[in-house]
């Protein structure tokens, strides 16, 4: 499959380093409206068709996909001009900025009689992925309470300067991916509650939330996320979990060690990722779980399957990231199905 890319700032260059090595996909033109950027980039990846204009792009190529590493502002035009022509799509997080666009985007596709998927990646990390296996397989029998930890200090904001410009922060770019982890391993959520505070007064939006989850199947989970927790060893950019089940619990801590306490026996396992050839700590987590979820979208085009992390599916997911927001201004507990 041919695919363009659109958006070649701080992560595509993972994209780009992750689709070199797709079985049945690569990227054969790039755009984006920084000249420096585009250029910069087409040098490093060795990829010479370039554009400042999406909508120029995809009538000058022969295309079979795009992928969209844009922030959210531009998602729902260049998903709908994709839409338009017939294209594939794989969309960053967050989706969309309002539930309505998201909702007409993952109509767009759909009508085009496309597959869309949501570049939500934090599930596919293989850590977190061997505990989400484990747990699906009965290994510790039926969950009835789980957290999902995100707790740092690291210093996102001098590669990523918009996420301290924005009015929505923590919830909306990282508390997406640990809701979305909660679902993948307990479903569904029915209820919602939220508080949310800025810790960091030199950004605009709120840097720690605290998510409580009733979810359909009867657990409940804690979500936390903070990037406001100076402690040693800074653990970015791990997610922490722990799941009690009826047979024993799981715990994956820092370190990324895998602990399973189950009839009466223990396994503890390194699950560290692998670092990739043109990864670099801390972020080699990230950027293994990139090439999964590409591969993953390759081989469901190619199989006519739909994505694990669909537009459709990412809907629940951005539903959450709305719901807390609500519930922490309300403080009340809210249904992300009546949003
Ligand atoms: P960035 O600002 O560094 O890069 C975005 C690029 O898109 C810029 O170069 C900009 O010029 C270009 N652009 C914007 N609108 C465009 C348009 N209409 N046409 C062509 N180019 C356009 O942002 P980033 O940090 O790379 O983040 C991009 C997205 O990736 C965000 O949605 C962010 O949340 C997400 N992200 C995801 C992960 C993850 O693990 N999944 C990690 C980091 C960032
Ligand atoms: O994964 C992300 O979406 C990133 C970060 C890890 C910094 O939150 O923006």
């Amino acid at each position: 499959m041919k695919g363009a890319l659109i958006g070649c700032g701080f992560f595509a260059q993972n994209q780009l380093h992750a689709w070199a090595e797709i079985e049945g996909a690569g990227i054969v033109a790039l755009c984006d409206t920084d000249e420096a950027r585009l250029s910069d980039t087409a040098r490093r990846f060795g990829i010479e068709r370039t554009y400042r204009d999406a909508a120029a792009m995809l009538d000058a190529e022969a295309l079979d996909f795009v992928d969209i590493a844009t922030t959210a502002p531009s998602h729902r035009p260049l998903v709908e001009m994709a839409a338009k022509k017939s294209l594939h799509v794989i969309c960053q997080k967050p989706f969309a900025e309002t539930m309505e666009d998201a909702r007409a985007m993952v109509a767009a596709v759909d009508d085009a009689g496309r597959v869309v998927m949501v570049h939500e990646n934090f599930r596919w990390q293989s850590p977190v992925r061997r505990a989400i296996d484990m747990v699906r397989g009965g290994a510790i029998g039926e969950p009835f309470f789980g957290r999902v930890s995100f707790r740092s200090g690291y210093d996102v904001f001098s590669g990523q300067p918009y996420l301290a410009e924005g009015e929505r922060f923590i919830i909306e770019d990282l508390g997406i991916h640990i809701l979305d982890i909660a679902r993948a391993f307990f479903g569904d959520v029915d209820r919602l509650a939220a508080t949310t505070r800025r810790v960091n007064p030199k950004i605009r939006g709120e840097d720690v939330a605290t998510m409580l989850l009733s979810h359909a199947s009867g657990v409940t989970s804690v979500i936390d996320c903070s990037y406001a927790t100076k402690r040693e060893p800074e653990t970015f950019p791990q997610s922490l979990v722990e799941i009690d089940g009826t047979e024993g619990t799981l715990r994956l801590d820092a370190g990324y060690r895998l602990t399973i306490q189950a009839k009466g026996e223990e396994s503890v396992v390194d699950v560290s990722p692998p670092l990739l050839s043109w990864a670099e700590r801390p972020w080699h987590n990230i950027q293994e779980s990139v090439r999964t979820i590409q591969q993953h979208f390759a081989n469901c085009i190619a199989e006519g399957q739909e994505p694990e992390t669909s537009g459709r599916d990412n809907l629940k997911t951005l539903a959450l990231v709305e719901a807390a927001y609500r519930s922490a201004a309300t403080g009340e507990t809210v249904r992300p199905g009546e949003l």
